[in-house]
């Protein structure tokens, strides 16, 4: 095997143009990631991942219809990922957007920097890594995320861009938000009760672009390490070339693409939501020598300014006492987005409260609200809790 290239590149460019440049048979040492002993991957595995039919959630049959919310709580209790069939995206706006972000990708290495955003907020950003200004090692990706709702965003360039964007999103989105309300149903709280506490009607949205280029050393790097997702639901489709793993039982297993499918998986919200009884699952996406990989990843959030905390139904037993600290959306985008995933998922790195902390942040809410102050009352006291 040939030997790690001895030296970091002296300017952070994109994967791509890494990949690209003549004779490359290693990869730079910056982007050697340590290998861990959990990362044997589980091949052989006699379950498979979980199926939702969509046409039965959103079926006028009711039988059909609660059947098809039994067997989503159940995907979602046993392995937080599943795949959503029969959705009503069309197969072609699928392509399209795979295609339109390749040729995004595509574009000089100058172009693409005009899009380059400084913050977690900035609506459109392009990049590479994970967040390369606080990365202590390289991811092989290059990524472009853009905010879709509740406002619209896109990058001027490639033209085809903007409404293939902007039909693609509006489609995925009411998926998004009908296999929520099934979510919400399986907890046995009201179906609109997600929708409503969050305030769906203002929720993120982001189209999260990943190219993978092949890699001479795929071994040895990591496309996108372990990480959970920030938000309630992503749904992600893929250019049909395997590369993501997800953790099950301990070991990480590998789910292949399956065409005009969506693999969707809930997010640290729900997690926070249902008070635990949902997880949000691991998972990372490794690279090839190969094939270029691109997936679309498309997470569904609450409203940037929603406090999400356990629904007071899933808690009031006081066998399964409050877990989670109330925080705003916002807030923990931030936190999650400055520091590079490290194998656990952000709710691990400190989210846990005990019972009294959550009764204290619930009355700085309550008096957040008798003062008719702005939610920065609330955020402030719950950083210092
Ligand atoms: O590319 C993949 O398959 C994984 C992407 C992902 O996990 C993400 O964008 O959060």
């Amino acid at each position: 095997m040939a030997a790690t290239h001895p030296s970091p590149p002296l300017k952070l460019t994109s994967v791509k143009a890494l990949a690209e440049s003549p004779g490359l048979s290693s990869i730079p040492s910056l982007y050697t990631f340590p290998k861990h002993t959990n990362d044997e991957v589980f091949s052989d595995i006699e379950e498979s991942i979980p199926t939702l039919d969509f046409s039965l959630l959103t079926s006028a049959n009711t039988d059909e219809r609660s059947k098809a919310v039994q067997e989503l709580g159940k995907a979602c209790q046993d392995w937080g990922f599943f795949m959503v069939t029969n959705h009503g995206v069309p197969e072609s706006l699928m392509k399209a957007i795979i295609e339109a972000s390749g040729e995004f990708f595509e574009l000089t290495e100058e172009e693409k920097r005009g899009f380059e955003g400084k913050n977690v907020l900035d609506p459109i950003r392009y990049g590479t890594s994970f967040n390369a200004s606080v990365d202590k090692i390289l991811c092989w990706r290059d990524y472009l995320k853009i905010f879709q709702h509740p406002q619209f965003h896109s990058p001027n360039k490639p033209p085809v861009f903007r409404e293939i964007a902007a039909e693609y999103s509006k489609k995925v989105r009411q998926v998004a938000r009908e296999i929520l309300r099934g979510v919400s149903e399986s907890l046995g709280l009201e179906d609109d009760y997600i929708d409503k506490t969050l305030n769906l009607e203002q929720g993120l949205q982001v189209l999260a672009a990943n190219l993978y280029p092949p890699c001479p050393q795929p071994e040895l790097t990591m496309g996108f390490p372990a990480h959970s997702d920030h938000g309630l639901l992503t749904l992600l489709i893929q250019n049909q070339i395997g590369g993501l793993q997800v953790q099950h039982k301990g070991k990480w297993v590998s789910i292949d693409p399956i065409p005009n499918s969506f693999l969707a998986n809930i997010g640290d919200h729900v997690e926070i939501l249902s008070n635990g009884k949902y997880k949000s699952v691991l998972h990372r996406a490794v690279v090839n020598n190969r094939d270029v990989r691109i997936s679309i990843a498309m997470p569904h959030g609450p409203a940037l300014d929603a406090v999400v905390s356990p629904a007071p139904k899933l808690v009031e037993d006081e066998r399964n006492p409050p877990a989670y600290r109330a925080m705003k959306y916002k807030d923990y985008l931030e936190v999650q987005q400055s520091n590079m995933p490290n194998g656990k998922s952000c709710l691990e790195s400190g989210q846990l409260l005990d019972s009294q902390d959550l009764i204290a942040s619930e009355v700085i809410q309550f008096f957040a609200g008798l003062l008719g102050s702005t939610d920065d009352v609330v955020r402030s006291c719950s950083v210092a809790l």
